[in-house]
């Protein structure tokens, strides 16, 4: 799609769009469906990877950024805030730098992957560190609006989630039917909850004649939806799902129950496995990003899916945010003299 401008413009009829409000866009959406011949080979499934990294800051938040800072703006808002575990608060700078408008972020510190508070740093964000985690930035964040002249644009601004079904709409109108099952990283749950919108408003309206199955998947260590109770201190290697008090819990339960998906766990170390297999077959997602196919290999082990279906797994993140996962666990590059002949012994010819 040579003339792609963003979601807003391709989705606009069902994101309650004003006509005449400026478009604040970076040209997010129309993301690659890879198909994963390994594991769709190793799981008897057709197993497609949505990388939602190729938005443009690299994470499936540009969808609800869009919406979010063009309501924002159409609304004569100055400034926005967000609290963040790094992918939002890069998505709403860069936006908010578009738009001409402050930007501030409050962040858990040194808890954020050190792409994601370059991203809000270059595009001039008002970089704030919170000592403590997620949890405790957002509820600060919560407090500001209303109070101060601030607009939140976390996943409980409205227009954040109008515009992240758009995401269900670009699998549905690729494979020109819904997925059988659609597997997704859960942290605070907003994305899981807007996808299930998604897939319903095409069923609905008769576009599709089906709905997938919903799974999400929380780290092991940070799985309040999984336990039944709030986490007060998540911990995972995943920063950008490590969170204990989600605020769409009831969204996700939904869509696992309504759908006859789970919200299931996985470990950190089948993350990180996740993590390497797919960067083996050529897709860089972050560790969070990596959760959905670990789920997918859990699923797919316990036989909890039938085979020759087809799911979609969202990578959520670009792996390049948090390089220092892939280079901690790669052998060392080799150094050598500026030789030809150095260079071909060194590579055994
Ligand atoms: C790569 O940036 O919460 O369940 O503040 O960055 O919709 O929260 C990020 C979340 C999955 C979880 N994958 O999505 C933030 C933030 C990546 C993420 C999630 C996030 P939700």
């Amino acid at each position: 799609m040579g003339s792609w401008k963003g979601i807003i413009d391709h989705y606009r009829p069902r994101l309650e769009m004003d006509d005449n409000a400026p478009v604040i866009s970076l040209g997010e959406g129309n993301t690659p469906m890879i198909l994963s011949e390994r594991l769709s080979e190793r799981t008897g499934l057709e197993v497609y990877l949505k990388f939602e990294g190729m938005n443009p800051t690299g994470s499936f938040k540009d969808r609800g950024m869009t919406m979010a800072i063009t309501k924002a703006v159409a609304n004569g808002a100055k400034a926005v805030v967000c609290a963040s575990t790094g992918n939002t608060s890069a998505s709403a700078a860069a936006y908010s730098a578009k738009a001409g408008i402050l930007c501030v972020v409050l962040i858990p510190a040194g808890n954020v992957a050190s792409g994601k508070l370059a991203q809000a740093l270059v595009h001039g964000a008002k970089v704030v560190e919170v000592r403590g985690n997620f949890d405790q930035a957002f509820e600060i964040t919560r407090k500001l609006e209303g109070p101060y002249p601030i607009v939140v644009v976390n996943s409980t601004n409205p227009h954040r989630l109008l515009g992240q079904k758009t995401g269900a709409f670009e699998i549905c109108d690729r494979l020109e039917r819904a997925p059988d099952y659609h597997i997704i990283p859960v942290g605070n749950a907003g994305n899981i909850t807007s996808y299930w919108n998604g897939y319903n408003e095409y069923h609905a309206d008769g576009i599709t004649d089906s709905l997938p199955q919903m799974f999400g998947f929380q780290a092991a260590g940070s799985a309040p939806i999984v336990l039944g109770h709030p986490v007060d201190q998540p911990k995972t290697i995943a920063t950008a799902i490590r969170i204990g008090h989600p605020a769409s819990w009831d969204g996700a339960l939904r869509a696992a129950r309504e759908s006859g998906g789970e919200i299931r766990s996985v470990t950190d170390k089948a993350i990180l496995e996740a993590y390497r297999m797919i960067a083996s077959e050529g897709v860089f997602a972050e560790l969070a990003s990596s959760a959905p196919v670990a789920g997918l290999l859990q699923l797919s082990a316990q036989g909890r899916l039938e085979r020759g279906k087809t799911v979609v797994c969202i990578l959520t993140g670009h792996g390049l945010k948090d390089p220092s996962w892939a280079i901690s666990g790669a052998p060392k590059p080799i150094q050598v003299d500026a030789e030809i002949d150095v260079v071909a012994q060194a590579l055994g010819f």
